[in-house]
């Protein structure tokens, strides 16, 4: 296939192709067929792939007890702007050959942040213009971008939230930029992950404070991205620690009440991620079924969490079980409003060579890819469906009805209850749903 920079940095792979899960070839697709249409879309409408810059591109295994084990000749040059330019090859490289259409990225994954603000926007504005040609020669897209307001020590105590409002008003600077370089790259969305929007200890913290400061924060950053013409969505990622002992962004539901008081529900959806649900102790099909209930399942940032590991180790995904339940949901909801399937996930610190990246997206498109053929056929062939109709299907006429339609007063209800008498018990049936989703994968 045709290079878009000058070096092949994953030399000896080709553009990855589907060839069916009877295939042997660890390079091809088992699942992942984009062109196949499943419920009216083809997988590709359907999934938008995205691989995520920080992981597979900035991210070399550092952790907190060794350095990285990967060693990327893009990290080599010295000057910022060489180095960024070969990394963007690089992705751009990779990206093509997974045959993805997305990327997404932090403000300061794309190149070195400068010692102040003002080199910082001219080194941002060089690297823009440079991946702008990369998108327009090879089709690739920007699903979403973001600032990185949680590595430098400035925003130790927080960005929007930090107790020092000239650190607030620096974040808000940053933001600005990212989202300058958003617009430049034709983003379709724009994403805020609040890592260290939170509190380290109480004690010291104004928690009405801080939540006023960051509503109000995050509607100046809306008008400021709508005013240069941004049409996209802004996604909040919750996630409820880690960095911060408690984050404010907990979990869907708590973003979902945050966006309603600060006015903020119009123009912001969710992007949710496995790995954060789990450390909220929730599922992820559970934080997907609160977005979808309040029209708000904007974006999915893919991986997976370790079960005895209480923190975010953003594995791949590759259980089939969750990810099947987890794209029911995604089906029933009518897909994602605006967003996609980002990785963010990385492999495992001694996954060294250079085709490791390769078989951790092939196996995340694959499984994605099945599990969205497996939801499709349990709702159009399973009793699934109509399961569920039979369980509420008391309040679909009668005062059942009544009740839906707001009729009926509690002194109603205590007239009615009266009337009936004991009732019978009506089972859930959990173990036959569960039979369900076994049976179809
Ligand atoms: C951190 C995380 C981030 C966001 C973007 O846990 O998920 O990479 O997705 O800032
Ligand atoms: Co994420």
């Amino acid at each position: 296939m045709a290079l878009i920079g000058n070096k092949e940095y994953y030399k000896g792979i080709g553009e990855i192709k589907y060839e069916g899960k009877d295939s042997d070839n660890p390079l091809a697709f088992k699942y992942y067929d984009s062109e196949r249409v499943v419920a009216g879309k083809t997988m590709r409408e359907h999934l938008k792939f995205a691989v995520a810059y920080w992981h597979t591109f900035c991210g070399v295994g550092a952790d907190p007890f060794g350095p990285g084990t990967q060693n990327f000749p893009w990290d080599q040059p010295t000057d910022a702007m060489d180095a960024a330019k070969e990394k963007a090859d690089a992705a751009f490289e990779f990206i093509t050959k997974m045959g993805f259409d997305y990327f997404c990225f932090h403000d300061f994954d794309l190149i070195r942040e400068g010692t102040t603000l003002g080199e910082s926007e001219k080194r941002l504005s060089a690297i823009v213009d440079f991946i702008a040609e990369k998108k327009a020669a090879s089709g690739v897209k920007l699903l979403w971008g973001t600032a990185n307001c949680f590595s430098n020590p400035r925003y130790m105590n927080g960005a929007a939230t930090n107790p020092d409002f000239n650190v607030l008003a620096r974040a808000g600077g940053q933001i600005k930029l990212a989202m300058d370089a958003t617009i430049a790259l034709e983003g379709e969305n724009y994403v805020f992950w609040g890592g260290r929007e939170g509190y380290m200890s109480l004690l010291n913290t104004d928690m009405k404070r801080e939540l006023d400061h960051m509503g109000r924060f995050l509607g100046l950053a809306r008008d400021y991205a709508r005013s240069q013409g941004f049409k996209g969505t802004f996604f909040i990622e919750p996630k409820p620690m880690e960095p911060m002992k408690h984050q404010y962004d907990f979990d869907a539901a708590t973003v979902i009440g945050f966006l309603h008081q600060y006015g903020l529900q119009d123009d912001f959806k969710l992007n949710l991620e496995v790995n954060h649900a789990t450390l909220a102790s929730h599922t992820m099909q559970h934080e997907m079924a609160v977005a979808a209930a309040h029209g708000m399942l904007g974006s999915v940032d893919a991986n997976r969490g370790d079960y005895q590991n209480g923190w975010d180790t953003d594995q791949f995904p590759n259980n089939i079980n969750e990810v099947t339940e987890a794209m029911l949901i995604f089906l029933k909801a009518g897909g994602l409003r605006g967003g996609g399937i980002n990785f963010d996930a990385k492999i495992r610190r001694n996954s060294t060579d250079m085709d490791d990246v390769f078989h951790a997206h092939i196996g995340g498109a694959d499984i994605f890819a099945r599990a969205l053929l497996i939801a499709d056929r349990i709702i159009t062939s399973s009793a699934y469906d109509e399961l569920i109709a039979k369980r509420y299907s008391s309040f679909d006429s009668g005062k059942g009805k009544d009740f839906e339609q707001g009729k009926l007063s509690l002194s109603a209800l205590y007239d009615i209850a009266l009337e009936n008498g004991e009732l019978s018990l009506q089972s859930g049936k959990q173990e036959l749903f569960e039979n369900i989703i076994n049976q179809y994968i």
